[in-house]
């Protein structure tokens, strides 16, 4: 059905990232963003008067802005943005004044050289260059100039290269004076700032490295969907240009429209000519060729979508499409996949797709307005990727869309020399929201902009840089990763890793101010890995362990840490800034430790089931109170700013069975059980799912995980009740040395008692030493306390690791040593990966490096070992796909001491880039990769004797992203995670 569509200007606009300004700014005053943000961000514009520098706004009093009307059209409604931005920051609106000169002394001019007269007489005059814009793709310049026309002093000049240059040099002052691009998208506060100084120094941001940057706006039901039926009344132009905008502030230019039973120019016709207008390029998915949403054939198709039986009707619909794009900047998607986003059937082949294509081709050049001007974008997707391989010809002036995985893996990257020959150019279309295999993941931001960092830098290196896309999902809740991509698509010389590590306080900053950058930042990076590790929508109660690490506490924990401080800065934070807090920070934090804190306490139900704990019950109220609170932060979230959010969440994520989303949330299975009569003592240790008393012929003792001098480990046992009615409990031991916290007490349901050791009175040695618990009825349970306290190493002495409990666990970026060659080398990359950060075989596109010698680049890891023997290592690497066109697979060596280094192919389980179908032999393991978010890769090696040792990783291939390293001397509890970091002295 088509909505009435009215046409209503979009009222605000404002603020947007600048990345690697050339100027410098050299003053002291109050800058609109300051210096401490990373080089990325230059500001020209300060809050109080410098000597010199151009008065903006004086005491609230916006300068007057001026433009000629030959200019677009797009231009000069970014200019009225740039007005509601002066009166939000100033509190005053400046006049706009098209053709004719404003009285004023001082005034901004804004246009585009070549379109606007105004602009052209100042570079006729020489008080621009044109030659810095002539020419170029979206530049701006921004310059102070001095008698600028007849009757103005002084002028502030934005002059842009063509259309867009202009309309982004505008939202650059925009973003400086204070207004974020989310400012509406997510109700971003603006600062009143009476006084705006701009910098005499001319400031540009050049040219961006990547053409078409933007977003897809995908799995668009429910949340999409019901808030702009509710907030829009459909798809229509009202939702569009706030779209538009937001696009344009975030430096962006592409869209690939709502698609989900939506038909971008169909649905209003409005759509199309305002995109244009706007300046916002738009292109259909990589199934809707020839500019015709799926739906429309729907709507008005005749016959099958089948190319072999019905030619005809598919030309038809097709040559519409290409007639209705008109002149309008559009991108043409090529080819045909099946009805619904599916592979072509069997009988389709290379040659048939290719016929298709040809004839494609044929009908833009006969019915495109400007067919020379059209890009034709042909997306190796899924199944298309292999019939690439498979040798099928795309024409050269096509622009090849390169996909990830849908999981942010990138599937494949061609030589780079090669890449840049191709005139068509090459693109790469990259996910943060997903409907599909191994589970659709469509709820919350769970992407960490590291990762984007790493893969879209090698993607960059590689010379794709024609166009940048990302499926964001609904929009919301992704702001954060997508001003990163967009920011990163700009320029990503500019964004090394470093300044990327840097990244999220400057975007704290510029959406809440300098107060709490640093914890927002914080906040930014945690919950993102928290949730990157395993998808909410693939959490269950089984993904992390509540037997061994305290792996689920500990998660829970942290979680509720990152909460706690959300909910002290949203106290703190003046009320302003409560409803963006809330979307960009308090929500994402909020609902998904709920989630995490649900799933762990399912499975404390069913384990405290499984042992006859009295407080089974109460853990299964917990589960339901969680479960419940994700349905009160929902409603909370569709409350805040007068109910504009409403619907947004309304996304299901609870109770997934397959890959496809649940119908409505539903809680997990909980058992609920009633407990003996009389009390019943039970009791079940860390490390353990057993609990005791035991009876029969395969009890086994209760032994606590060794405690050893180096980690000076705790470790629980919980005394618990299976019974209804209380009893007393004692616990003793015959040693000193050995501290039971809470050693006597009441237990009502159970006791959680730490035991720990008293490493400045145990003797040296060995030690087994039983923990007597006594309760009701005199009985006893004994629980054993192993205690390691070896003479040598010494604790504060040693070397690098420790082993203990069976294993050496290392966070990848604490190496004791790293061996750089003068062209390669192991990188540090901040924040990227489930525990803490990375270690990534660098440079991109570095030689293949021969471990082994002397001067290979090489990280060490020194450590002690008591064991001797075959030690397994495991290697935990991000799942990066196997990328490079020669498909051989990425390769690092590692080795113990002197021994020759084994050579590890990341990829020898899945060689292949592409098979995606359910069943097909490397999905399962492509499924696991992505669901853990990890591949881990294990290798042998024989320690001769216990003592000092050196563990060596090598770099052969560049991009091996490795995140941390466990070299297991005995049995280790199986964990999400691995153990966490074990003793080292640095
Ligand atoms: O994530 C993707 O690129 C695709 O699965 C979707 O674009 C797909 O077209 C789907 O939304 C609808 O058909």
């Amino acid at each position: 059905m088509k909505k009435k569509c009215l046409v209503i200007r979009s009222l605000l606009s404002l603020f947007l990232l600048a990345v690697a300004g050339e100027l410098v700014s050299n003053n002291n005053q109050l800058l609109a963003s300051d210096a401490d943000v990373g080089s990325h961000s230059s500001s020209i514009i300060s809050f109080s008067a410098v000597d010199g520098y151009f008065p903006l706004a004086v005491s609230g009093k916006p300068v007057p802005l001026y433009t000629h009307s030959d200019d677009y059209q797009g231009v000069i409604r970014a200019l009225k943005d740039l007005q509601s931005d002066f009166e939000l920051v100033t509190k005053n609106k400046p006049k706009l004044s098209i053709n004719s000169v404003p009285k004023s002394k001082r005034v901004v001019i804004a246009g585009t050289l070549g379109n606007n007269q105004v602009i052209d007489k100042l570079a006729e005059d020489g008080k621009i260059n044109a030659e810095e814009l002539d020419g170029k793709w979206e530049k701006f310049i921004i310059q102070v100039v001095d008698n600028p026309v007849k009757g103005v002093d002084q002028a502030l000049v934005i002059a842009g290269s063509d259309k867009r240059g202009t309309i982004f040099g505008i939202y650059e002052i925009s973003r400086q004076i204070g207004v974020s691009p989310w400012y509406w998208w997510a109700d971003v506060p603006v600062s009143h700032q009476p006084n705006l100084y701009v910098s005499p120094e001319r400031f540009t941001l050049g040219e961006p490295k990547v053409q078409y940057r933007g977003i897809f706006l995908n799995n668009d039901e429910p949340a999409l969907g019901n808030w702009v039926r509710h907030s829009f009344g459909g798809f229509n132009h009202q939702f569009y240009e706030k779209v538009f905008e937001l696009i344009l502030r975030l430096r962006g230019n592409y869209l690939w429209p709502a698609m989900w039973g939506k038909a971008f120019h169909d649905d209003c016709p409005h759509n199309a000519p305002l995109a244009d207008m706007y300046g916002v390029v738009i292109g259909y998915t990589h199934h809707e060729p020839m500019m015709r949403a799926h739906i429309e054939w729907a709507r008005y198709g005749e016959g099958d979508w089948d190319y072999q039986t019905n030619e005809e009707g598919l030309r038809e619909f097709w040559i519409e499409g290409i007639e209705r794009m008109k002149d309008y900047e559009s991108t043409v998607t090529l080819a045909m996949r099946g009805d619904g986003d599916e592979p072509l059937s069997e009988e389709a082949n290379i040659e048939l797709i290719e016929r298709v294509v040809n004839d494609q081709r044929e009908i833009i050049q006969n019915y495109a307005k400007n067919p020379d001007d059209v890009i034709q974008v042909w997306a190796l997707y899924k199944e298309v990727m292999d019939y690439y391989n498979r040798g099928m010809e795309v024409p050269d002036d096509v622009l090849i869309l390169l996909t990830n995985d849908n999981w942010g893996n990138i599937r494949y990257l061609p030589d780079p020399d090669d890449a840049a020959k191709r005139s068509g150019g090459w693109g790469m279309y990259y996910h943060f929201d997903y409907v599909g295999g191994p589970r659709s993941y469509k709820w919350i931001n769970t992407i960490q902009i590291s990762r984007i960092w790493e893969q879209m830098n090698v993607t960059y290196r590689h010379n794709i840089d024609k166009m940048w896309l990302v499926n964001v999902g609904d929009l919301k809740p992704m702001e954060f990763p997508i001003s990163f991509f967009l920011d990163f698509a700009w320029n990503p010389d500019a964004i090394p890793a470093d300044v990327m590590g840097q990244y999220p306080k400057w975007w704290a900053q510029q959406q809440f101010g300098k107060e709490f950058a640093e914890e927002i930042a914080h906040l930014l990076n945690e919950y993102t890995r928290i949730n990157s590790r395993r998808k909410p929508e693939l959490l269950n109660e089984d993904t992390y362990s509540i037997i061994h690490f305290r792996e689920g506490q500990r998660v829970v924990e942290d979680y509720n840490n990152l909460l706690k401080e959300a909910e002290r800065i949203n106290e703190k934070i003046s009320e302003e800034y409560r409803d963006a807090f809330f979307q960009l920070v308090l929500y994402p934090v909020k609902a998904s430790a709920n989630l995490n804190e649900m799933y762990v306490s399912v499975a404390k139900n069913r384990l405290y089931a499984r042992q006859l704990r009295s407080n089974t019950t109460e853990m299964a109220d917990k589960v339901r109170y969680h479960f419940d609170m994700d349905a009160k932060l929902n409603d909370k979230y569709h409350s805040i700013a007068d109910g504009k959010w409403m619907h947004m969440m309304s996304q299901t994520r609870i109770g997934y069975t397959y890959w496809n989303q649940p119908p409505w949330d539903v809680m997990p299975n909980v058992t609920v059980a009633t407990p003996h009569d009389p009390a019943d003592m039970g009791v079940a240790i860390e490390g353990s799912g057993y609990a005791w008393p035991q009876a029969g012929r395969n009890r086994q003792d209760a032994v606590l995980p060794k405690f050893d001098k180096f980690n000076q480990q705790s470790f629980y046992i919980d005394v618990f009740n299976r019974g209804r009615f209380s009893f007393e409990y004692s616990a003793d031991t015959d040693v000193p040395w050995l501290l039971i916290d809470n050693p006597t007490g009441t237990v009502e349901k159970q006791e959680r008692l730490l035991v720990s050791v008293d490493w400045t009175q145990v003797p040296e040695g060995t030690h087994r030493q039983p923990i007597r618990i006594s309760g009701p009825d005199n009985r006893n349970i004994i629980v054993y306390a192993e205690v390691f306290n070896p003479s040598y190493p010494v604790r504060e002495e040693v070397q690098g690791f420790v082993e203990a409990n069976g294993y050496v666990s290392i966070e990848a970026p604490n190496f004791t040593r790293k061996i750089d060659s003068e062209d390669a080398w192991w990188k540090y990359v901040p924040d990227l990966g489930r525990t803490y950060a990375s270690m990534v075989s660098f440079p991109v596109l570095a030689d293949v490096q021969t471990p082994g010698d002397q001067d290979a680049p090489r990280l060490e890891y020194d450590m002690h070992l008591f064991s001797e023997g075959e030690v397994t290592v495991h290697v935990y690497l991000a799942p990066t796909k196997n990328f490079k066109h020669e498909r051989t697979g990425l390769k690092y060596g590692i080795s113990f001491n002197d021994e020759d280094p084994q050579i590890e192919n990341i990829h020898t389980e899945i060689l292949n880039w592409g098979d995606y179908s359910y069943g097909a032999p490397e999905y399962g393991v492509w499924a696991s990769w992505v669901s853990n978010n990890i591949n881990v890769l294990r290798t042998t090696h024989t320690i001769d004797k216990p003592g000092k040792h050196t563990l060596k990783i090598w770099m052969k291939n560049p991009n091996v992203v490795i995140q941390k390293i466990v070299v297991q001397t005995g049995e280790m509890g199986e964990t999400y995670l691995g153990p966490p970091q074990s003793f080292f002295n640095k």
